[in-house]
């Protein structure tokens, strides 16, 4: 008798602390979902209380002497980051300096920047065709700078100048920038981005699809419309794999136009569908230019159109030849210098 009450209690006792486990197993289980949902995904009126938190919170880590978080404890970014804002009015100061957009960008070093609170999923270059606008780059680099980093991109920024008197060739440029890029780091993701054109809404993700992506919808210039149904010019964003496929940009535009619909014909061959954002998202401003001298309209471009399905095997990335005069390492851009010596 005595030995089965003394059974019985411990039974029970048993019974109850398996209870009290479960409880806590299942309380501990739902609290952990529930974090993970919000940080997952913030709601859009949260962003702006969200943005400022984290910028206080950066603040405080950085005056205690924590130890830092060791790359493998790194999480994945979340797919929509905290910090974005929306749309930004863009104010364009005639005095900007270099350094002051240095100052206000600590965190970028050789032109390079990555998240430290997650790991990004896409490591972006981002390669602009340039030569004698040093007032549109500025400009460019103190808005696009901050905005990628509110998106919390690993990305690294080329320019890539053509140097000597031939006649502007963005395309080719542009075939220069990934090839150079792929030298010093395996990018996923490539933006060709014009220099004078600076996004206006940081919904607008800099990162690529599973479709090549046509970023600029509309700018202010041309009243935020789309210019025409195929049009794929200003920036756009291809994978290295899609890039690649199409065999890069053709080498043979020599001056203004024509290009931009070389590389959306190359897509089309392949088979692949222009991918856009929302038209309230996909918004831009270009900063008023007039046409450069050395780039001027190219007469010869419809022609050229008319043999993409035949040339683009043999002409693109395969072909691209040049002479490279310097690879620099500035504190917020890398500054690709080239020259091409054969143009008609
Ligand atoms: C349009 C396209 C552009 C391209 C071009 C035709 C848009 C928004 N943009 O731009 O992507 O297809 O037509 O070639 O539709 N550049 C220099 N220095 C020069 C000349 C050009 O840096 O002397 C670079 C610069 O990055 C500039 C880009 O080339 O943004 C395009 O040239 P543009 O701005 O003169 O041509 P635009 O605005 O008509
Ligand atoms: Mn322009």
């Amino acid at each position: 008798m005595g030995f089965n009450l003394t059974f019985h209690l411990s039974y029970r006792v048993r019974l109850l602390l398996l209870f009290t486990l479960c409880l806590t197993v299942v309380g501990w289980a739902t609290s952990n979902y529930f974090v993970d949902a919000i940080l997952e995904i913030p709601k859009a009126t949260d962003f702006m209380a969200n943005f400022n938190k984290a910028t206080v919170l950066e603040k405080e880590e950085t005056l205690t002497d924590k130890a830092p978080v060791k790359k493998a404890d790194v999480k994945n970014c979340p797919s929509m980051s905290p910090y974005l804002i929306g749309r930004s009015k863009l104010v364009f100061k005639a005095d900007l300096t270099l350094e002051e957009v240095q100052a206000e960008n600590p965190r970028v070093h050789r032109g390079r920047y990555h998240p430290e609170e997650c790991k990004a999923s896409q490591r972006v270059a981002i390669l602009i065709p340039h030569r004698n606008r040093e007032k549109h780059l500025l400009y460019l680099l103190e808005h696009l700078h901050p905005f990628l980093q509110r998106q919390q991109m690993d990305y690294g920024i080329y320019v890539i100048h053509q140097a000597g008197s031939k006649k502007f060739n963005r395309a080719k440029l542009l075939n220069v920038g990934y090839l150079e890029a792929l030298k010093e780091e395996n990018w996923d993701c490539f933006i060709f981005h014009d220099v004078d054109l600076v996004p206006e809404h940081d919904f607008n993700l800099y990162k690529c699809e599973n479709q090549p992506k046509h970023l600029v919808v509309g700018r202010n210039s041309t009243g935020y419309r789309l210019r025409y149904k195929g049009y794929f010019g200003g920036v756009t964003a291809l994978t290295r794999e899609q890039f690649f496929k199409v065999n890069g940009f053709s080498n043979n535009y020599w001056g203004w136009g024509g290009e931009d619909d070389d590389l959306r014909l190359r897509v089309e061959l392949h088979r692949m569908k222009i991918f856009r954002p929302a038209p309230e998202v996909g918004k831009y401003t270009m900063v008023f230019h007039n046409r450069d001298r050395g780039n001027e309209v190219n007469i010869e471009r419809m022609k050229l159109l008319h043999q993409v399905s035949r040339v683009w095997k043999t002409d693109g990335l395969s072909s691209c030849s040049y002479k490279l005069l310097s690879v620099e390492h500035k504190p917020l851009y890398i500054n690709i210098t080239v020259d091409f010596w054969s143009s008609p």
